[in-house]
């Protein structure tokens, strides 16, 4: 097991990340034993193969001998051994799946919520980020959710995935063994986004991570609402569907639009106020702008009160 504080220079191998939980080195040694045997065996079969099309082609003048029918000590040992080989693959990925399935009893413990094409990664106080943030050389459990369709949470440089599933929790448990930042991604075809739905993990060295959650719980006391409101923004998810610039993606720009009337797709109009924010904000779907699709998810039970108030006061000051 590789312990590297301060690390981030990736030495990982052709096929993967550098390993960076206590789980992954169990993972490659596996994985470059199966790949090492694969090609041991492609080699020797299409190896003697070409030998044998060549050595016994068909030449002028031949005559077929009569076959015998069998060679008992050939078909025992090509059975014997490859069943040893299959059974001792089965008892290490099986062991290593039991590690992987059981959590160490002390975890620390982090909620997940997935849904189209976001993550929301909740920690203990209560506090809601889009990227996941972990102490390192810390077992971490992951009690994970989804709240529209199956979506798979995948951190290649830990060696982990996990199923998520609408309607019931399942979880996964690793322990960094390397600071710095690694990719997430979701591995379980989730509709046109789904390419999209990546976050990052990142390790804090040891003793940074409780000042980091304390700082990014804090926000709303610590900075003046605007700037609050434009980093919920960006963590929170919106930026992913809405621009600051006024160039319309999955739906409209917030640039220079509040105090504007706006059209819906009943027909009517409506001003772009406070509660009208707050209202797409809790219930999006209520009223939808004309022109755009309602794909908007829910933020009800997710955004408190004062996180609302930053970003209304964040989409007020884009002039
Ligand atoms: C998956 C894409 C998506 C995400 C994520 C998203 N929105 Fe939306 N939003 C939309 C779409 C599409 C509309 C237009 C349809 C509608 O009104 O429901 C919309 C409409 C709105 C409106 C009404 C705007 C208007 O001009 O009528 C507001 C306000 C809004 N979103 C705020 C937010 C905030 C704040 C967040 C983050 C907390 C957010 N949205 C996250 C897609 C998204
Ligand atoms: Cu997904």
């Amino acid at each position: 097991m590789i312990l590297a504080e301060g690390g981030g220079s990736d030495n990982g191998s052709f096929w993967f990340p550098a390993p960076s939980s206590s789980n992954a080195s169990q993972v490659d040694s596996l994985f470059n034993f199966i790949l090492s045997l694969s090609a041991f065996f492609f080699v020797l079969i299409v190896g003697l193969m070409l030998i044998f099309v060549v050595r016994y082609r068909r030449r002028p003048g031949y005559v077929q001998a009569p076959a015998s029918d069998h060679n008992n000590t050939l078909e025992i040992l090509w059975s014997v051994i490859p069943g040893i080989l299959t059974i001792f693959i089965f008892f290490r990925g099986f062991m290593g799946y039991l590690d992987m399935r059981t959590p160490p009893s002390e975890t620390y413990e982090i909620k997940v919520n997935a849904k189209k094409w976001s993550w929301a990664f909740q920690y203990p106080n209560g506090y809601i980020d889009n990227d996941l943030h972990i102490p390192f050389n810390r077992p971490v459990k992951l009690t994970m959710t989804s709240e529209d369709v199956i979506h798979s949470l995948f951190i290649p440089a830990f060696r982990t995935k996990m199923d998520i599933v609408p309607g019931r929790y399942t979880s996964m448990w690793f322990d960094a063994t390397r600071t710095g930042e690694f990719p997430l991604l979701c591995a379980e075809y989730c509709g046109t986004k789904h390419s999209e739905m990546l976050a990052n993990v990142v390790v804090h060295p040891s003793g940074e991570f409780e000042k980091w959650l304390e700082q990014a719980s804090n926000l709303l006391a610590t900075l003046p609402p605007v700037e609050a409101g434009k980093i919920l923004f960006t963590r929170r998810g919106c930026a992913q569907c809405h621009t600051i610039d006024g160039s319309a993606r999955t739906g409209p720009s917030f640039k220079g639009t509040f105090g504007t009337k706006q059209s819906l797709t009943d027909g009517s109009s409506i001003e772009m106020d406070e509660n009208y924010i707050r209202e797409s904000i809790l219930e999006p779907l209520k009223k939808v702008r004309a022109g755009y699709r309602p794909v908007m998810p829910s933020y009800k039970g997710q955004l408190k009160d004062p996180e609302i108030d930053a970003i209304i006061e964040f989409i007020k000051s884009l002039k």
